[in-house]
């Protein structure tokens, strides 16, 4: 009998090796000598799992013994990334497991390379609730993550002739051995249909919702595990199926396939992740998947207050609930009608529970990106929300008045619904009403948040607007993505940094270390050419370790300038024709980004560095001095290899875009320095590392928005700057798309009569700001000097620290611990 316990959660070599075998042959079915790679990855994945269950069932049983008050934290958007190696990491045993794999004769790293990454999100927003979920466990934090289980995640990108091409991602094809699905917690919710009032058994006015539409939620649970803690938390991601009665009434009326072609419908619901970033788009079915998830979870929690005998009135003792963005603000319709409809609460009750319960974070600025759906489409489909909401407005215009009598603007100006035009629900509104704490992601982004886009808002509510600056978890981007470097700094200050990343400072005192700073600098040198080989043995390509490794990864937006890079390689690559011996800085510049499927600029952009690349990388006069690369199929998995051989990060957004950035934080971390405007949080990565430490440029976001005011005209610039001109020329006269002259004109085009974001008016700052750069790479131990500092500097982007100030400020959770034994 200890033998069997022993090879569910033995530590130790022996025990790994063992139950690794055992796994392989009663799991995966496969003697060693015929399993493929991709068999040991799955009996690797059940053996880490298995040491996973004591702890989470440890944790929720814990949890639900003591009634602790839980973080629900609602997402739309999970990134999570690879699970295999961030386990081993939070478990303590990466060392010994790869140990045991190696006495196996396996390698442990093509093991993770098989790992199918659950591409359950975007990018900054949806890695963020990954990151959280890492925080909220590794402080031992009560906390459930609500989302959508997609079939299909972020699709795959692949590139042809330059341009790209998406691909279908097929995560689940091979099984994914780190859910469990819980079929026993399913839930049923509506759709459409009608409403009809009516008076209960006591007299009071009643609604009753008849939906048309009845759809299954299926709960799958993934267990997080936190670092060097025993709570293990869960992500709970649900899957839309069909109700049993909808097929059973259509196929008893011998309508067999309007049956199947309901469940098909139904099941549409989680099928695929809605590819954009930072962009809404008014589909029916988006609705329909956020209400789905929400109605979910919503249902989910009150389960989880009957089991554990706590009275409906105290759903806000128990329950936060973290809105991400507005994608899942239907939630607080949903819970006044639960609370109201379905547990016959009143209103103003109800409405208080809700206020409690509810916070929100908006993740942006830009006005294409705030949700609003038209009230027609709104109404058919959720018609009793819609009577809840406009009762929330009634409520809610009675308050403006009273705060602020006959001020009709303002009052359209915040209605819940836009009435301009076409009539729409805006979700921020919704949002902002329904929370008690409303937060940005940055300082600045905070700060912008209250002048701008909700300054109605920050007037009426003052006390509910606070700051989160965002964060990352150092376990996934540092421990796990740059072992040479963890060890280094491990040998020096212990390992206590992991945990608390602010003791990164102790690392300052080693700054005059001519020693340490050769092997810091060293150890980069190392994960350089690892991925030159990486690279060359995917592209076929030749890059120098000792260039500087320039390298922006994102999603390709605009705002974010990639193109604003792409004119710095131009630039340089003319100076390099009009004088062939100039004495320049080798460098190679990395891209990496996924473009929305239906943003054409933006396609049009890697397609313009797709095209840069080919003239640049094969000019003989340039002799190798210029590298240009687009990486496709950026993934976290990638971003790990990335963010630690950087030397340089590109963060060039137009200032007051970004609301925060996060890939910012995890070069930083690893020791690249940042070229960056003022925006987002690279004010606050300034600020931290130092002036000095720091490549600044560009304008700021206030000279941004008088620039604007003040009547902008890129013209202005082309035609004062040669250098900026002989650049825009080179490309529109085709001589980066074989003399097509057409091609980038729409891009060209734009620039040099709108330019929204600004390029031409920081190209100039910009380019003298990367000719700094370039003088500063050449001093080897002054780079070195201020790569270390930044290193050391970077603690307070923690996603540690971004939860407890979310702890402290918002959830006022308490941590608990949890027991090992049975
Ligand atoms: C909305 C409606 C319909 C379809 C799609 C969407 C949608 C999906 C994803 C809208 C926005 C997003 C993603 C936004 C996002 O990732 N924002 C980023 O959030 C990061 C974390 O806070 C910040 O660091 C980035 O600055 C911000 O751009």
């Amino acid at each position: 009998t200890v033998r069997v316990e022993d090879d569910r959660t033995g530590l130790d070599i022996e025990t790994l090796k063992r139950a690794f075998l055992d796994n392989l042959f009663y799991i995966q079915g496969k003697f060693p000598e015929i399993a493929t790679q991709n068999d040991y990855y799955m009996a690797l994945a059940y053996t880490v799992r298995d040491r996973l269950f004591r702890r989470w069932l440890n944790t929720a049983e814990t949890y639900s013994k003591q009634g602790a008050r839980t973080v629900c934290y609602l997402s739309a958007e999970f990134l999570m990334g690879p699970h295999l190696g961030n386990n081993l990491i939070n478990l303590g045993i990466f060392d010994t497991v790869k140990q045991a794999m190696t006495e196996l004769g396996l390698d442990l790293d093509e093991l993770f390379e098989k790992e199918e990454e659950p591409g359950l999100g975007n990018g900054g927003l949806g890695r963020l609730a990954a990151c959280y979920l890492d925080s909220l466990a590794s402080l031992e934090t009560p906390s459930i993550g609500y989302g959508i289980r997609y079939e299909f995640g972020i699709f795959d990108q692949d590139i042809k002739d330059g341009w790209q091409v998406e691909v279908t991602d097929k995560w689940l094809r091979f099984g994914n051995p780190w859910e469990v699905a819980r079929p026993e917690w399913e839930v049923e919710v509506k759709f459409g249909g009608h409403t009809q009032a009516f008076t209960d058994e006591h007299g009071n006015y009643r609604v009753l919702w008849v939906p048309d539409k009845v759809v299954r939620g299926v709960p799958y649970d993934t267990p997080i595990s936190g670092y060097k803690v025993n709570s293990c938390n869960t992500l709970r991601l649900w899957a839309a199926e069909a109700t049993d009665s909808f097929d059973f009434d259509a196929f008893n009326a011998g309508d067999y396939s309007g049956a199947v072609f309901k469940k098909m419908e139904s099941e549409t619901i989680s099928k695929v992740l809605y590819p954009n970033d930072n962009m809404t788009q008014g589909k029916i079915l988006r609705l329909e998947q956020q209400f789905f998830f929400v109605s979910c979870s919503l249902q989910d929690m009150f389960r989880i207050l009957k089991r554990q005998n706590i009275a409906i009135e105290r759903f806000h003792e128990k329950f936060t609930i973290q809105l991400n963005d507005t994608h899942p603000t239907i939630a607080v319709a949903e819970l006044m009608r639960l609370l109201m409809d379905e547990y016959g609460m009143e209103w103003d009750k109800a409405w208080s529970i809700v206020t409690s319960t509810f916070a929100y974070t908006n993740h942006t600025l830009l006005p294409e990106a705030l949700e609003r759906w038209p009230i027609s489409l709104f109404g058919s489909m959720l018609p009793r929300h819609l009577e809840i909401i406009y009762e929330i407005n009634r409520h809610f215009l009675d308050d403006i008045r009273i705060k602020f009598p006959d001020d009709l603007d303002r009052l359209s100006r915040m209605s819940l619904i836009d009435e301009s035009g076409e009539r729409y629900v805006r979700m921020a509104h919704l949002a902002c009403v329904g929370s008690h704490a409303i937060n940005g992601v940055a300082a600045l982004h905070t700060k912008l948040l209250k002048q701008d886009v909700l300054h109605d808002f920050a007037e009426m509510y003052p006390e509910k607007f606070v700051n989160v600056t965002n964060g990352v978890t150092p376990r996934r981007f540092v421990a796990l993505s740059n072992p040479r470097l963890t060890r280094l700094i491990t040998s020096k200050i212990g390992g206590n940094w992991i945990k608390h990343l602010d003791d990164l400072r102790q690392l300052e005192k080693y700054v005059d270390d001519t020693g340490f700073c050769s092997e810091f600098r060293t150890i980069k040198h190392e994960i350089k050419q690892d991925l030159s080989n990486y690279i060359k043995g995917l592209y076929d390509i030749n890059v120098d370790p000792n260039s500087l490794f320039d390298i922006q990864s994102k999603r390709i937006h605009e705002y974010k300038r990639q193109h604003l890079n792409a004119l710095h390689i131009v630039t340089l690559y003319n100076r390099i024709k009009a004088n062939p011996d100039i004495d320049i800085t080798p460098r190679t510049f990395l891209f990496g980004g996924k473009a929305a499927p239906g943003y054409y600029m933006a396609k049009l952009i890697i397609k313009l560095i797709n095209s840069i690349a080919d003239v640049v990388n094969r000019d003989p006069d340039v002799r190798d001095r210029l590298k240009v690369l687009f990486m496709k199929d950026y993934s976290v998995k990638f971003a790990q290899r990335v963010y630690p051989a950087a030397d340089l990060s590109e963060q060039i957004s137009t200032a007051g875009k970004e609301a925060s950035g996060t890939g910012n934080m995890k070069f930083a971390m690893n020791g690249a320095l940042t070229i960056g405007t003022l925006d987002g949080a690279n004010v606050e990565i300034l600020e931290e590392v130092g002036a000095e430490n720091f490549f600044l440029f560009g304008l700021t976001a206030e000279e941004v928005s008088q620039k604007k005011a003040a009547g902008y005209n890129p013209q202005d610039f082309y035609s004062t700057d040669p250098e900026l001109k002989l650049v825009i020329d080179r490309i529109s006269s085709g001589f980066f798309s074989h003399g097509d002259t057409e091609l980038f004109k729409p891009l060209i085009d734009d620039l040099m009569y709108h330019d929204q974001y600004l390029l031409f008016a920081d190209y100039r700052s910009y380019i003298d700001c990367q000719d700094r750069v370039g003088l500063t790479y050449r001093d080897q131990d002054l780079w070195t000097r201020m790569t270390l500092l930044n290193t050391a500097r970077t603690g307070k982007f923690s996603s540690d620290r971004s939860i407890q100030d979310y702890i402290d400020n918002i959830w006022h959770t308490k941590p608990v611990s949890i027991d090992l034994k049975e």
